[in-house]
Protein backbone atom coordinates (compact mmCIF):
# COMPACT_ATOMS: atom_id res chain seq x y z
CA UNK A 1 0.00 0.00 0.00
CA UNK A 2 1.11 3.48 -1.04
CA UNK A 3 1.94 5.40 1.86
CA UNK A 4 1.68 8.53 0.59
CA UNK A 5 -1.90 7.63 -0.24
CA UNK A 6 -2.17 6.62 3.42
CA UNK A 7 -0.63 10.36 4.17
CA UNK A 8 -3.05 11.99 2.15
CA UNK A 9 -6.20 9.97 3.11
CA UNK A 10 -4.54 11.09 7.03
CA UNK A 11 -3.97 14.65 6.30
CA UNK A 12 -7.53 15.52 4.61
CA UNK A 13 -9.34 13.50 7.50
CA UNK A 14 -7.66 15.83 10.02
CA UNK A 15 -7.90 18.82 8.38
CA UNK A 16 -10.85 18.13 7.48
CA UNK A 17 -12.31 17.02 10.96
CA UNK A 18 -10.51 20.20 12.23
CA UNK A 19 -12.61 22.60 10.43
CA UNK A 20 -15.67 20.90 10.61
CA UNK A 21 -14.91 21.29 14.40
CA UNK A 22 -14.40 25.21 13.97
CA UNK A 23 -17.70 25.53 12.41
CA UNK A 24 -20.00 28.36 13.93
CA UNK A 25 -22.93 28.96 11.43
CA UNK A 26 -25.07 26.50 8.80
CA UNK A 27 -22.85 28.22 6.18
CA UNK A 28 -19.57 27.70 6.94
CA UNK A 29 -20.58 24.04 7.33
CA UNK A 30 -21.89 24.48 4.15
CA UNK A 31 -18.92 25.76 2.78
CA UNK A 32 -16.53 22.84 4.19
CA UNK A 33 -18.95 19.99 2.84
CA UNK A 34 -18.03 21.50 -0.67
CA UNK A 35 -14.66 21.70 0.13
CA UNK A 36 -14.15 18.47 1.09
CA UNK A 37 -16.95 16.95 -0.90
CA UNK A 38 -18.07 19.06 -4.15
CA UNK A 39 -17.18 18.45 -7.17
CA UNK A 40 -13.58 19.68 -6.50
CA UNK A 41 -13.29 18.77 -2.72
CA UNK A 42 -10.23 16.91 -1.33
CA UNK A 43 -12.29 14.13 -0.63
CA UNK A 44 -13.53 13.58 -4.35
CA UNK A 45 -9.84 14.31 -5.75
CA UNK A 46 -8.79 11.57 -3.32
CA UNK A 47 -10.98 9.21 -4.99
CA UNK A 48 -10.47 9.98 -8.45
CA UNK A 49 -6.65 8.94 -7.42
CA UNK A 50 -7.42 5.78 -6.32
CA UNK A 51 -7.82 4.76 -10.01
CA UNK A 52 -4.40 5.31 -10.34
CA UNK A 53 -2.85 2.96 -7.88
CA UNK A 54 -1.51 -0.24 -8.74
CA UNK A 55 -4.56 -2.48 -8.93
CA UNK A 56 -4.08 -4.52 -5.75
CA UNK A 57 -3.77 -1.68 -3.95
CA UNK A 58 -6.96 -0.17 -5.22
CA UNK A 59 -9.75 -1.97 -3.09
CA UNK A 60 -8.88 -1.26 0.06
CA UNK A 61 -8.06 2.33 -0.67
CA UNK A 62 -11.32 2.78 -2.37
CA UNK A 63 -13.06 1.24 0.73
CA UNK A 64 -10.95 3.58 3.27
CA UNK A 65 -11.58 6.62 0.76
CA UNK A 66 -15.21 5.49 0.99
CA UNK A 67 -15.90 5.01 5.07
CA UNK A 68 -13.67 8.25 5.27
CA UNK A 69 -16.42 10.12 3.17
CA UNK A 70 -19.07 8.69 4.96
CA UNK A 71 -17.60 9.43 8.16
CA UNK A 72 -17.36 13.42 7.13
CA UNK A 73 -20.89 13.09 5.49
CA UNK A 74 -22.31 11.91 8.99
CA UNK A 75 -19.89 14.45 10.93
CA UNK A 76 -21.32 17.68 8.71
CA UNK A 77 -24.74 16.23 8.77
CA UNK A 78 -24.99 16.25 13.05
CA UNK A 79 -23.05 19.39 12.85
CA UNK A 80 -25.76 20.89 10.66
CA UNK A 81 -28.40 19.77 12.82
CA UNK A 82 -27.05 21.11 15.91
CA UNK A 83 -26.57 24.36 14.62
CA UNK A 84 -30.00 24.68 13.06
CA UNK A 85 -31.21 23.98 17.09
CA UNK A 86 -28.96 26.02 18.50
CA UNK A 87 -30.24 28.74 16.29
CA UNK A 88 -33.59 28.06 17.13
CA UNK A 89 -32.84 27.80 21.26
CA UNK A 90 -31.49 31.64 20.42
CA UNK A 91 -34.34 33.04 18.95
CA UNK A 92 -36.66 31.65 20.92
CA UNK A 93 -34.74 33.22 23.95
CA UNK A 94 -34.62 36.31 22.52
CA UNK A 95 -38.15 36.48 21.26
CA UNK A 96 -40.26 38.35 23.72
CA UNK A 97 -44.45 37.99 24.65
CA UNK A 98 -45.41 41.14 25.23
CA UNK A 99 -48.70 40.36 27.34
CA UNK A 100 -49.66 43.52 28.45
CA UNK A 101 -50.32 44.94 25.25
CA UNK A 102 -53.65 45.66 24.47
CA UNK A 103 -55.59 43.22 22.16
CA UNK A 104 -57.03 43.86 18.53
CA UNK A 105 -60.56 45.12 19.39
CA UNK A 106 -63.61 42.47 18.37
CA UNK A 107 -66.52 44.73 17.20
CA UNK A 108 -69.65 43.36 18.23
CA UNK A 109 -72.60 43.51 16.08
CA UNK A 110 -75.98 44.57 17.02
CA UNK A 111 -79.53 44.13 15.81
CA UNK A 112 -81.03 47.25 13.06
CA UNK A 113 -83.01 49.55 14.70
CA UNK A 114 -85.80 48.57 12.30
CA UNK A 115 -85.64 45.11 13.01
CA UNK A 116 -85.57 45.96 16.46
CA UNK A 117 -88.58 47.94 16.19
CA UNK A 118 -90.48 45.18 14.08
CA UNK A 119 -89.66 42.72 16.55
CA UNK A 120 -90.97 44.63 19.26
CA UNK A 121 -94.22 45.20 17.11
CA UNK A 122 -94.72 41.40 16.77
CA UNK A 123 -94.33 40.73 20.13
CA UNK A 124 -96.58 43.49 20.93
CA UNK A 125 -99.40 41.67 18.76
CA UNK A 126 -98.20 37.53 19.54
CA UNK A 127 -98.90 38.44 22.58
CA UNK A 128 -103.18 39.30 21.85
CA UNK A 129 -102.63 35.89 19.46
CA UNK A 130 -101.89 36.85 16.22
CA UNK A 131 -99.71 34.57 14.51
CA UNK A 132 -96.96 35.81 12.09
CA UNK A 133 -97.18 35.14 8.20
CA UNK A 134 -95.13 35.86 5.37
CA UNK A 135 -95.02 35.99 1.74
CA UNK A 136 -92.93 36.79 -1.47
CA UNK A 137 -91.79 39.85 -2.15
CA UNK A 138 -91.68 39.90 -5.88
CA UNK A 139 -95.89 39.73 -6.23
CA UNK A 140 -98.52 39.05 -9.05
CA UNK A 141 -100.81 42.09 -9.74
CA UNK A 142 -103.62 40.11 -8.62
CA UNK A 143 -102.79 39.75 -4.86
CA UNK A 144 -101.25 43.00 -4.70
CA UNK A 145 -103.87 45.00 -6.13
CA UNK A 146 -106.70 43.08 -7.68
CA UNK A 147 -107.83 40.97 -4.96
CA UNK A 148 -107.37 44.05 -2.60
CA UNK A 149 -110.50 45.96 -4.87
CA UNK A 150 -108.02 47.95 -6.47
CA UNK A 151 -108.46 47.59 -10.39
CA UNK A 152 -106.06 48.75 -13.03
CA UNK A 153 -107.96 52.17 -13.44
CA UNK A 154 -108.26 52.56 -9.96
CA UNK A 155 -106.71 56.31 -9.00
CA UNK A 156 -105.21 54.32 -5.58
CA UNK A 157 -102.76 52.70 -7.79
CA UNK A 158 -101.06 56.24 -8.17
CA UNK A 159 -100.39 56.57 -4.48
CA UNK A 160 -98.74 53.27 -4.92
CA UNK A 161 -95.53 54.07 -7.37
CA UNK A 162 -95.04 50.38 -8.18
CA UNK A 163 -92.22 48.68 -9.57
CA UNK A 164 -93.07 46.66 -12.08
CA UNK A 165 -91.29 43.83 -13.47
CA UNK A 166 -94.10 43.47 -16.43
CA UNK A 167 -97.99 44.15 -16.83
CA UNK A 168 -98.39 40.92 -14.15
CA UNK A 169 -95.36 40.68 -11.96
CA UNK A 170 -94.12 43.19 -9.52
CA UNK A 171 -92.68 44.18 -5.87
CA UNK A 172 -95.18 44.36 -3.77
CA UNK A 173 -96.10 47.74 -2.32
CA UNK A 174 -97.60 46.66 0.83
CA UNK A 175 -97.78 43.15 2.60
CA UNK A 176 -101.70 42.64 2.40
CA UNK A 177 -101.19 39.87 -0.75
CA UNK A 178 -99.60 37.74 2.04
CA UNK A 179 -103.00 38.08 3.66
CA UNK A 180 -105.03 37.28 0.91
CA UNK A 181 -103.14 34.30 0.35
CA UNK A 182 -103.13 33.54 4.02
CA UNK A 183 -107.15 33.80 3.33
CA UNK A 184 -107.07 31.94 0.10
CA UNK A 185 -105.91 28.71 1.59
CA UNK A 186 -107.06 28.73 5.24
CA UNK A 187 -111.39 28.88 6.65
CA UNK A 188 -111.93 31.71 9.77
CA UNK A 189 -111.39 32.40 12.46
CA UNK A 190 -107.93 34.28 11.11
CA UNK A 191 -105.92 36.04 13.39
CA UNK A 192 -102.52 37.28 11.94
CA UNK A 193 -99.99 39.99 10.88
CA UNK A 194 -97.82 40.21 7.70
CA UNK A 195 -94.39 42.00 8.58
CA UNK A 196 -91.96 42.50 6.15
CA UNK A 197 -90.03 44.89 3.46
CA UNK A 198 -92.32 46.65 0.94
CA UNK A 199 -91.13 48.83 -2.28
CA UNK A 200 -92.10 52.10 -4.05
CA UNK A 201 -90.91 54.21 -6.38
CA UNK A 202 -90.33 57.18 -4.14
CA UNK A 203 -87.53 59.03 -2.22
CA UNK A 204 -87.18 62.08 0.14
CA UNK A 205 -86.54 62.51 3.72
CA UNK A 206 -89.65 60.57 4.20
CA UNK A 207 -89.77 57.76 1.63
CA UNK A 208 -86.96 55.25 0.55
CA UNK A 209 -87.58 53.08 -2.54
CA UNK A 210 -87.63 49.74 0.67
CA UNK A 211 -89.20 49.99 4.09
CA UNK A 212 -91.35 47.96 6.53
CA UNK A 213 -94.44 47.58 7.21
CA UNK A 214 -96.74 45.19 9.56
CA UNK A 215 -100.22 44.34 8.28
CA UNK A 216 -103.05 43.01 10.83
CA UNK A 217 -105.90 40.63 9.84
CA UNK A 218 -108.61 39.28 12.72
CA UNK A 219 -111.64 37.96 10.38
CA UNK A 220 -114.65 35.41 12.25
CA UNK A 221 -118.02 36.15 13.14
CA UNK A 222 -118.76 38.90 14.70
CA UNK A 223 -115.31 40.75 14.64
CA UNK A 224 -116.44 44.15 15.20
CA UNK A 225 -114.91 47.99 15.12
CA UNK A 226 -114.76 48.10 18.83
CA UNK A 227 -112.68 44.88 18.59
CA UNK A 228 -109.82 46.84 16.46
CA UNK A 229 -110.56 49.74 18.72
CA UNK A 230 -109.53 47.85 21.50
CA UNK A 231 -106.29 45.91 19.66
CA UNK A 232 -104.73 49.37 18.55
CA UNK A 233 -104.96 50.84 21.98
CA UNK A 234 -103.28 48.11 23.93
CA UNK A 235 -100.62 48.59 20.99
CA UNK A 236 -100.34 52.28 20.87
CA UNK A 237 -99.93 52.06 24.75
CA UNK A 238 -97.15 48.71 24.81
CA UNK A 239 -95.53 50.76 22.09
CA UNK A 240 -95.75 54.84 23.07
CA UNK A 241 -96.39 54.41 26.74
CA UNK A 242 -99.94 53.74 28.72
CA UNK A 243 -100.30 57.95 29.23
CA UNK A 244 -100.24 58.13 25.03
CA UNK A 245 -103.76 59.35 23.82
CA UNK A 246 -104.64 58.24 20.67
CA UNK A 247 -108.20 59.04 18.18
CA UNK A 248 -109.59 57.27 15.27
CA UNK A 249 -110.45 59.86 12.44
CA UNK A 250 -112.19 58.94 9.51
CA UNK A 251 -110.68 57.54 6.16
CA UNK A 252 -110.77 55.97 2.65
CA UNK A 253 -108.98 52.44 1.75
CA UNK A 254 -110.20 50.73 -1.51
CA UNK A 255 -110.24 47.24 0.33
CA UNK A 256 -111.79 48.74 3.61
CA UNK A 257 -115.11 50.09 4.98
CA UNK A 258 -115.20 52.28 7.40
CA UNK A 259 -111.61 53.26 6.87
CA UNK A 260 -109.91 55.25 9.57
CA UNK A 261 -106.47 57.07 10.21
CA UNK A 262 -104.79 56.56 13.53
CA UNK A 263 -103.41 59.61 15.18
CA UNK A 264 -101.53 59.56 18.64
CA UNK A 265 -100.88 62.81 20.84
CA UNK A 266 -97.64 63.52 19.28
CA UNK A 267 -94.37 62.82 20.91
CA UNK A 268 -93.01 65.78 20.55
CA UNK A 269 -94.91 68.49 21.73
CA UNK A 270 -97.48 66.14 23.65
CA UNK A 271 -100.85 67.85 21.92
CA UNK A 272 -99.16 71.78 22.04
CA UNK A 273 -98.29 72.09 18.48
CA UNK A 274 -95.36 71.99 16.99
CA UNK A 275 -93.47 71.66 13.57
CA UNK A 276 -93.62 67.75 13.70
CA UNK A 277 -97.42 67.49 13.70
CA UNK A 278 -97.81 70.53 11.73
CA UNK A 279 -99.39 72.32 14.94
CA UNK A 280 -102.40 69.95 15.24
CA UNK A 281 -100.63 68.15 18.04
CA UNK A 282 -101.50 64.69 16.44
CA UNK A 283 -99.52 62.38 14.62
CA UNK A 284 -100.70 59.69 12.27
CA UNK A 285 -99.11 56.56 12.92
CA UNK A 286 -101.39 54.19 10.90
CA UNK A 287 -104.56 52.93 8.70
CA UNK A 288 -107.03 50.54 9.36
CA UNK A 289 -110.62 49.73 8.70
CA UNK A 290 -113.12 46.78 8.46
CA UNK A 291 -112.10 44.33 5.67
CA UNK A 292 -114.56 45.30 2.82
CA UNK A 293 -117.17 42.63 1.94
CA UNK A 294 -115.69 42.59 -1.75
CA UNK A 295 -112.42 41.61 -0.60
CA UNK A 296 -114.25 38.96 1.51
CA UNK A 297 -116.60 37.94 -2.01
CA UNK A 298 -112.84 37.68 -3.67
CA UNK A 299 -111.12 35.34 -1.72
CA UNK A 300 -113.97 32.84 -1.27
CA UNK A 301 -115.09 33.88 2.37
CA UNK A 302 -119.11 34.63 2.68
CA UNK A 303 -119.61 38.27 4.06
CA UNK A 304 -122.94 37.49 4.97
CA UNK A 305 -121.48 35.15 7.79
CA UNK A 306 -117.72 36.66 8.99
CA UNK A 307 -116.55 40.20 9.57
CA UNK A 308 -113.09 41.35 10.12
CA UNK A 309 -110.38 44.34 10.54
CA UNK A 310 -107.44 44.72 9.18
CA UNK A 311 -104.50 47.43 9.42
CA UNK A 312 -101.24 48.41 8.70
CA UNK A 313 -98.43 50.46 9.80
CA UNK A 314 -95.13 51.58 8.47
CA UNK A 315 -92.12 50.24 10.61
CA UNK A 316 -90.30 53.18 9.78
CA UNK A 317 -92.52 55.74 10.32
CA UNK A 318 -93.45 54.12 14.20
CA UNK A 319 -89.19 53.89 14.68
CA UNK A 320 -89.09 57.34 13.73
CA UNK A 321 -92.13 58.88 15.92
CA UNK A 322 -90.49 56.26 18.68
CA UNK A 323 -86.69 58.08 18.59
CA UNK A 324 -87.08 61.33 17.42
CA UNK A 325 -85.79 60.85 14.16
CA UNK A 326 -86.35 63.11 11.08
CA UNK A 327 -85.10 61.39 8.45
CA UNK A 328 -86.04 58.27 7.13
CA UNK A 329 -82.55 57.76 5.14
CA UNK A 330 -80.58 57.94 8.14
CA UNK A 331 -81.70 53.96 9.05
CA UNK A 332 -80.19 52.69 5.35
CA UNK A 333 -76.75 54.63 4.84
CA UNK A 334 -75.43 52.44 7.10
CA UNK A 335 -73.55 55.66 9.74
CA UNK A 336 -72.42 53.13 12.81
CA UNK A 337 -72.21 56.33 14.72
CA UNK A 338 -76.20 56.46 13.99
CA UNK A 339 -77.03 52.62 14.32
CA UNK A 340 -75.06 52.04 17.59
CA UNK A 341 -77.44 54.54 19.44
CA UNK A 342 -80.24 51.99 19.67
C1 LIG B 1 -101.67 52.20 5.93
C2 LIG B 1 -102.96 51.56 5.75
C3 LIG B 1 -104.05 49.46 5.78
C4 LIG B 1 -105.10 47.37 5.42
C5 LIG B 1 -103.98 48.16 5.42
C6 LIG B 1 -105.93 45.21 4.56
C7 LIG B 1 -105.54 43.97 4.16
C8 LIG B 1 -106.51 43.10 3.69
C9 LIG B 1 -107.79 43.48 3.62
C10 LIG B 1 -108.12 44.73 4.06
CL1 LIG B 1 -106.04 41.57 3.16
N1 LIG B 1 -107.19 45.58 4.51
N2 LIG B 1 -104.97 46.05 5.02
C11 LIG B 1 -106.32 47.93 5.79
C12 LIG B 1 -106.37 49.26 6.13
C13 LIG B 1 -105.25 50.05 6.13
O1 LIG B 1 -102.88 50.18 5.76
O2 LIG B 1 -101.60 53.39 6.09
N3 LIG B 1 -100.59 51.45 5.92
C14 LIG B 1 -99.27 51.98 6.10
Amino acid sequence: MSDSFKEVLRSVRESALKEIAQARTEEEVNQIRIEILGRKGKLTLLLRRVRELPSQERPWAGEQANILKTELEEKIEELLVRLHDEEKQRLLSQEQLDITLPGTPLLRGRVHPITQVMAQIVDIFTRMGFQVAEGPQVELDYYNFEALNIPRDHPARDMHDTFYFSDEVLLRTHTSPVQIRVMESQRPPIQIIAPGAVYRRDSDISHTPMFHQVEGLMVDEGVSFAHLKGVLTFFVHEMFGEGTPLRFRPSFFPFTEPSAEVDIGCVICHGEGCRVCGGTGWLEILGAGMVDPEVFSIVGYDPEEVTGFAFGMGVERIAMLKYGINDIRLFFTNDLRFLTQF
